[in-house]
């Protein structure tokens, strides 16, 4: 097939062989509509008239079909599919969907970028968001993560500033340098998943040949109620593939949606792409003797301690019928968890289980759960909340609407409670500046990296910084070689190349 005409191409040529024949037209209210390419006007020059609803119901409608884009991850593509269960994992975990060896879960995943607009490049360099809401019979499971195991950050409080030095300058709208270099190396625990970002899988090809994580600690429960702390990973089966810096550069300019065509071209030929899936496992015990802090987002559990334990297999066998009722309006969240998964204290996590909800309602209304794609259909709700703008289901039609009752309204069932547990520590604002920045970054580096890579990395590192201001170029490659001296002096040897490329250029104005 000629890459023009591939199966995305052919999507309207697919709608009609699935048809009979073009049913009759209709307004938003049902009505048969006899001519919707002319208005009704006083004789062919018109004015038009008020009455003509045809011409009213359609404007009105296209005037709101706008509805506000993700304030991050706002560039996605959806698929869905099914999670697999491969290896028993019950004596870690009660769930719905580990329940036995072959029992699969529907699922909906949603890949994205994270800084660019709507209609951005989704071959950008940036973090690829992995989002998967899982459809169980105790309701929705959301484990929303990155294509990368860590993140910038470690305090939620910062996350805003964070991703305002990743969009806009609020003066000139254009992206800056310098606010994005200010912010990274005022905060060197960003070192790591920065590091990340600049190595080849800042720019993975597509988003098959990509790993998922969880990214935070999460706690397993088993039928017991005994926890454990771990970690999920997705590993793609694909192979992981990145694109080179240019060549994605490039594509942002002549196949902006590269990722999106893939996936869907992939799925919609049969080829369906799937990730193995893992944990890490901690016991309570193990976390509280840990040499750092187990729940610091900006570290890795090292895979020889804590070695990667099979679980299962993620499938994608579907493309959305429609891009905005499936994939502009599916809303996960860290909080939509079921019994068996539960939050650790990862201060990250915890931030996140208030604004993903609160997002939605403001993106989509107090009623999300009911538009269909975030509906738990594998499960019935049964609660106390009613009404609120677009109400679309039976608001539970005549069960009381107050609890306790006496009228055969839904019981709680202290079964469901979570796993309790013990906290002790002073309430107060912790800096999370200085909890050891460096030393995974300089393992990145040495252990993770090969030499080619390495190489990349600081060309691609070089490419971005050399924009920014002196002052800042000199303070990342103070923070980057105390990760590894080599680190810092490779990235200032690529940066010399371009201050004197420059330089030689003013000397010759
Ligand atoms: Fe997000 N993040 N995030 N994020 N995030 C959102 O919720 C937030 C973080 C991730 O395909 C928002 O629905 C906070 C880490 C994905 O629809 C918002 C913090 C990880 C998606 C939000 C983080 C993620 C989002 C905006 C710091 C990986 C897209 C739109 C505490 C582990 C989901 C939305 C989709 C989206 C908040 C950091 C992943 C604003 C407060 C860490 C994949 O609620």
């Amino acid at each position: 097939m000629s890459k023009s005409r591939d199966r995305a191409a052919d999507q309207l040529n697919d709608f009609k062989k699935s048809q009979q024949n073009a049913p009759s037209m209709t307004t938003g209210t049902g009505a048969p509509v006899g001519d919707k390419l002319a208005s009704l006007t006083v004789g062919p020059r018109g004015p038009l008239l008020l009455q003509d609803f045809v011409f009213t119901d359609e404007m009105a409608h296209f005037n709101r079909e706008r509805i506000p884009e993700r304030v991050v991850h706002a560039k996605g593509s959806g698929a869905f599919g099914y999670l697999e269960i491969t290896h028993d994992i019950t004596k870690y975990c009660k769930a719905k969907p580990f329940e036995y060896v072959g029992k699969k879960t529907p699922l909906a995943v949603r890949f994205s970028t994270v800084g660019g607009e709507r209609g951005s490049a989704d071959t950008a360099r940036d973090p690829r968001g992995f989002a998967i809401k899982m459809y169980t019979e105790d309701g929705n499971w959301d484990l929303v993560g990155n294509n990368t195991p860590i993140f910038f950050i470690r305090d939620p409080m910062l996350f805003p500033s964070f991703i305002h030095t990743q969009k806009r300058n609020p003066v000139t709208n254009l992206k800056d340098p310098d606010m994005f270099w200010d912010f990274i190396t005022l905060r060197p625990e960003t070192s790591h998943q920065v590091s990340f970002l600049f190595s080849d899988r800042g720019t993975p090809d597509g988003f098959r040949h990509m790993n998922g994580y969880g990214s935070h600690t999460f706690k397993l429960v088993n039928q017991d109620g005994q926890p454990v702390y771990c970690k999920f990973h997705f590993k793609t089966d694909q192979g992981i593939k990145c694109l080179m810096g240019p060549e994605a550069a490039a594509m942002e300019g002549n196949e902006p949606d590269y990722a999106t065509r893939d996936l869907y071209n992939a799925i919609s030929t049969g080829n369906f792409p799937s990730w193995s899936l893992y944990i890490q496992v901690m016991t309570y015990e193990e976390a509280e003797r840990f040499r750092w802090n187990p729940f610091d987002l900006t570290k890795v559990w090292p895979q020889g301690e804590y070695p990667l334990i099979p679980v299962g297999r993620m499938v994608l066998n579907r493309n959305p019928k429609n891009y905005f009722s499936e994939v502009e309006q599916i809303a996960f969240s860290p909080a939509h968890m079921i019994p068996g998964i539960e939050p650790s204290p990862d201060k990250m996590l915890q931030g996140r289980l208030f604004s993903y909800s609160d997002t939605h309602r403001h993106r989509l209304g107090s009623n999300y759960l009911q538009i269909p794609v975030n509906c738990p259909f594998n499960t019935k709700v049964r609660n106390y909340q009613r009404d609120g703008p677009q109400c679309v289901d039976d608001n539970q039609t005549g069960a009381p609407n107050y609890y306790p009752n006496s009228f055969s309204g839904p019981l709680d069932e202290t079964r469901h409670c979570e796993s309790q547990f013990t906290i002790t520590g002073n309430v107060c604002r912790y800096n999370t500046k200085d909890e050891d920045n460096f030393s995974q970054v300089g393992i990145f580096w040495r252990k993770v990296l090969k030499p080619a890579e390495r190489r990349r990395l600081v060309e691609n590192m070089a490419g971005h910084l050399r924009n920014a201001q002196p002052f800042l170029q000199k303070r990342a490659v103070n923070n980057f070689s105390q990760a590894d001296q080599e680190y810092g002096r490779m990235l200032q040897e690529e940066l010399d190349k371009y201050n004197q490329s420059t330089s030689g250029l003013a000397s010759q104005l």
